[in-house]
C-alpha cells in the first residue's frame, strides 16, 4: 500500500491508495460448517491467517436479506431523524457518523452500535426503534450468535480441548458482552476523478478486542486484512466480497486464550467513489468479570503465560482509551 504524498483529505479522512487487482486475497480459507473437516480447517486457518470464511452455515438468506433490506433504509433517512438516535447517555451504544470511538478516529461511515443480551438486541438500548428493523436485527443477531457458537465449538474440538463448550460458552454465558454493530459507507464524492485505485478509509486499521467477531456483507467489496509474507513484512490484501458468507476474525481475547498461536487479524475498510457497502458484525465477547489467560490445555508443560493476567472488563476499559491503530495487547505483554 502506498500512501498518496500529499493525501487531499475529505473531512480529516485520510485517502489511501488501495492495493491493486493481483493483490487480491483469492485463496482465503473457506470453512464448510457443516462438513467433517471443520475443525481442522478452523484452526488452519486461524494459525496462518487469523481470518477466514464460513459456508455452508444454513442461515437462512432471507434473515439477511431482510435484515439488510431494513438497515438500508434505516440510512437512508434525513440526517436529523438519524442523529436523534446518536450515542448521548447511551455511549458508545446508538447512531454514529464519521467519528469512531472518543480519541480522534474518522472513517468515511456512519453505523449502529449496539447492545446484544443474550439472543437479541439490548432492551436497554431503545435504538432502532423502528419494530421492522428491530425485528429484523434480532433474527439476525439470534442466527449470527448461533453461527459464533458453532464456529467456536469446532475450534475447541479442533483445539483438542475436552470441554467442548470451553470458548462458547464464554459467549453464550451469562453476562456475556456481545455487541452488533451495522456499518454503512456510502460512497465517497471526493474520489471521483482521483483514478479506480484512490480509497478513502471506511474503517481504519485495527484488530478486533473480542474473543471472534462475525461479518457479513452486501457484497460490496473494500474489506481489507493485513498478511504477513514469508519475511514478516505486512502486506494489505483485498477479501472479495460474497454476502452468502460469513467472515470470521480472531480477535485479541483469543490470541491471549491461545497464548499467541493465534493472533488477532489486522484488517481495515476501504471505500470507493460507485457503490455503498452495508456489513453487519456480531463481535463476540465474554463476561466483563471473564479472566482472560491462556486456556491451560494449551499450554506445553512449562510453557508459560505471554501476557499478565487481565479480566475482559479490564482490556475493554483500557482499549476505550487507545486509538483504533494502536496495539492494544502490547500493554498486557510479559517482557
Ligand atoms: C473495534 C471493534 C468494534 O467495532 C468495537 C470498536 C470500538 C468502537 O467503535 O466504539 C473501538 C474499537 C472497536 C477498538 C478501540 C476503541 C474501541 C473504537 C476505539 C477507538 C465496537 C470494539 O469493541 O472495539
Amino acid at each position: 500500500v502506498v500512501v498518496l504524498a500529499n493525501p487531499p483529505v475529505v473531512d480529516q479522512i485520510p485517502l489511501l491508495r488501495s492495493p491493486g487487482p493481483r493483490d487480491s486475497f483469492s485463496c482465503v480459507p473457506v470453512v464448510d460448517l457443516s462438513g467433517p473437516g471443520a475443525a481442522r480447517a478452523i484452526v488452519d486457518a486461524c494459525e496462518r491467517f487469523g481470518f477466514f470464511k464460513v459456508v455452508n452455515h444454513g442461515v437462512p438468506a432471507a434473515t439477511m436479506d431482510v435484515a439488510e433490506s431494513e438497515a438500508v433504509g434505516f440510512f437512508a433517512q434525513a440526517q436529523a431523524d438519524k442523529d436523534r438516535a446518536g450515542p448521548r447517555a447511551s455511549y458508545p451504544f446508538g447512531y454514529g457518523s464519521k467519528r469512531i470511538g472518543l480519541n480522534g478516529d474518522m472513517g468515511w461511515l456512519e453505523y449502529l452500535l449496539l447492545a446484544v443480551d443474550s439472543a437479541s438486541l439490548s432492551d436497554a438500548c431503545p435504538v432502532p426503534s423502528g419494530a421492522a428493523f428491530r425485528s429484523a436485527l434480532n433474527e439476525y443477531v439470534a442466527a449470527v450468535r448461533d453461527v459464533a457458537a458453532r464456529v467456536l465449538e469446532a475450534m475447541a474440538e479442533g483445539l483438542g480441548i475436552a470441554d467442548a463448550a470451553a470458548l462458547s460458552s464464554m459467549v453464550t454465558g451469562a453476562g456475556s458482552d456481545q455487541v452488533f454493530r451495522v456499518n454503512h459507507y456510502p460512497p465517497c464524492p471526493a474520489l471521483q476523478g482521483l483514478g479506480c485505485t484512490a480509497t478513502a478509509t471506511g474503517f481504519g486499521e485495527h484488530t478486533d478486542p473480542q474473543i471472534i467477531s462475525v461479518l457479513r456483507s452486501n457484497g460490496t467489496s473494500g474489506l481489507q486484512v493485513a498478511l504477513r509474507d514469508a519475511a514478516q513484512a505486512q502486506q494489505w490484501v483485498s477479501v472479495p466480497s460474497d454476502r452468502d458468507a460469513f467472515f470470521v476474525n480472531v480477535g485479541d481475547s483469543l490470541q491471549v486464550l491461545t497464548n499467541g498461536r493465534f493472533e488477532s487479524v489486522k484488517h481495515r475498510v476501504v471505500t470507493n467513489s460507485l457503490k455503498s457497502r452495508v456489513s453487519f458484525i456480531y463481535f463476540a465477547g465474554p463476561a466483563l468479570e471473564q479472566r482472560i489467560a491462556p486456556l491451560a490445555q494449551l499450554l506445553a508443560e512449562g510453557e508459560e503465560s505471554l501476557y499478565r493476567e487481565f479480566t475482559w472488563g479490564e482490556y475493554k476499559t483500557a482499549a476505550y482509551k487507545t486509538r483504533l491503530g494502536d496495539n492494544r495487547l502490547a500493554q498486557f505483554q510479559r517482557c
